[in-house]
């Protein structure tokens, strides 16, 4: 026999108001248990409203647009018993009509149901999950859509407690095994509905380098160590150097000093010019000194590599990091240009600013941060003297370098900056 099963809007918890955004079902539709009928907002999530029974949609009760809460009904199911029994067998609130009384029934008893919602998260539901409310509870505290549950290994292939953890489990692990975090993807949004939009594809560029990123932001521990050179003596040097050059000679910029400091306190910590092996269990030393600088382009960022700095001296790199920043710009290095780096150096102290946490540029396991040289009032021990203070961001891969190797490296950079005949020595 059949019975019209109420379908209502459950207790989603401490919500006095949602919308109905979309009826995906009218009159006379068969529906399978957990079937979507509805999708509700509020204003923190969207939800399904899944039918509790398996039958003919008899009515409904609710267009787009409405504003429902708690016990507003949605639809009539007409399901039969049987049908019903199976689906809900935890149901508490059941009705039978009374057989003895009624031997042929004229009006159909009525059961009410509750639906329970489920949050959406990437795709439609490929299948319909069935689960108790404790256990879709369980899987929506922990972020997990129960409709990606294939297999329950409860009665009838109903979704369990440890299911939803064996779920995550496994999601975790592929995420591992892959490289990445199995986070959940980043929800499509239509900006259009807040204003006027204009779309722009991404340059080639742009879209690996921020792949790049990612992958080097999931995969290493990073932490990012500040501190400031005393760059006042180079900065005069440098200053000196540059008077004596004419106005077809290529300037000399803090950035080429850095350069050699950089290289000159790799030579002291080897571990600063090493790579991990993919699988994390041995240490690359380099015996070679080359050094990614990342210049800004219209196409995205790129990193030129000045090859066997060591060897260099300041006028030689001057031309070669001249050379490569305007073949950079222009789009025209080769993958050659961009290949066998040690560290990275980017610089924004043309542009300004006073500190940031640059992503090391793996496999490399540090890179160095600069920013805008400042004159300081700076206290040596009898008075406040100003001294022109240069702020550097070391990033390193904590899994190469210790937080204390790292401050010793810094250390060592700063004293090369603070006093530049150091490099001869
Ligand atoms: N403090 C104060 N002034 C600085 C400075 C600093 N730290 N660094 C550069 N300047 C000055 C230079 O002396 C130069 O001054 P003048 O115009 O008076 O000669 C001016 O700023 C412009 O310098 P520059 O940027 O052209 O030259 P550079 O050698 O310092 O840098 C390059 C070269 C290729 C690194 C740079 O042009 C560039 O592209 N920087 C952006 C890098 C970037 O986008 N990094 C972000 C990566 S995100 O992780």
């Amino acid at each position: 026999m059949a019975l019209l099963i109420e379908i209502k809007v459950p207790d989603v918890g401490n919500v006095a108001e949602m919308d109905i955004v979309d009826v995906l079902v009218k009159p006379g539709d068969q529906v399978k248990l957990e079937q979507t009928l509805a999708v509700l907002e509020t204003d923190k999530a969207s939800m399904d409203l899944p039918s509790s029974a398996e039958g003919t949609v008899q009515e409904l009760f609710i267009k787009p647009g409405d504003k429902v809460s708690e016990g507003t009904l949605i639809a009539t199911v007409l399901a039969s018993n049987e049908e019903l029994s199976v689906a809900k067998p935890e149901e508490p609130v059941t009705q039978e009509p009374p057989v003895e009384k009624a031997p042929e029934p004229v009006s159909q008893p009525v059961v009410a149901a509750e639906p329970l919602p489920e949050i959406l998260s990437g795709n439609a539901p490929s299948h319909a999950a069935h689960a108790t409310p404790a256990v879709r509870l369980f899987a929506r505290e922990l972020g997990v859509d129960i409709q990606k549950i294939t297999t329950g290994t409860g009665r009838k292939g109903r979704i369990l407690k440890d299911d939803v953890k064996n779920f995550i489990k496994n999601v975790m692990a592929e995420g591992v095994s892959q490289g990445g975090s199995g986070i959940p993807a980043m929800p499509s949004i239509d900006f259009s509905q807040f204003g006027e939009i204009e779309e722009q594809k991404l340059s080639k560029i742009k879209r690996l380098t921020g792949q790049n990123l990612s992958r080097v932001w999931l995969n290493l521990p990073m932490v990012t160590y500040h501190d400031e050179a005393d760059i006042t003596e180079m900065e005069a040097f440098r200053v000196a150097l540059n008077a004596e050059k004419s106005k077809e000679d290529i300037k000399i910029t803090g950035l080429l000093f850095i350069i050699k400091a950089l290289v000159a306190a790799m030579e002291q910590f080897p571990q600063f010019n090493s790579s991990l092996s993919a699988d994390g269990e041995k240490l690359i030393f380099k015996k070679y000194l080359n050094i990614g600088i990342a210049v800004d382009t219209p196409n995205g960022l790129v990193v030129p590599v000045l090859r066997d700095v060591n060897r260099k001296g300041i006028n030689e790199l001057s031309v070669e990091l001249a050379e490569k920043s305007n073949k950079a710009r222009l789009g025209k290095l080769m993958p050659v240009d961009m290949q066998g780096g040690c560290i990275t150096i980017s610089s924004l102290g043309g542009i300004g600013g006073t500190a940031f946490t640059p992503i090391v540029n793996a496999p490399e396991v540090a890179i160095l941060g600069v920013t805008r040289a400042k004159m300081q009032p700076v206290w040596n021990g009898k008075e406040f003297v100003p001294r022109l203070m240069l702020p550097l961001d070391l990033t390193y891969d904590h899994r190469v370098i210790d937080g204390a190797e790292g401050a010793r490296f810094m250390a060592a950079v700063k004293q090369y900056l603070g006093d530049i005949r150091r490099l001869l020595l």
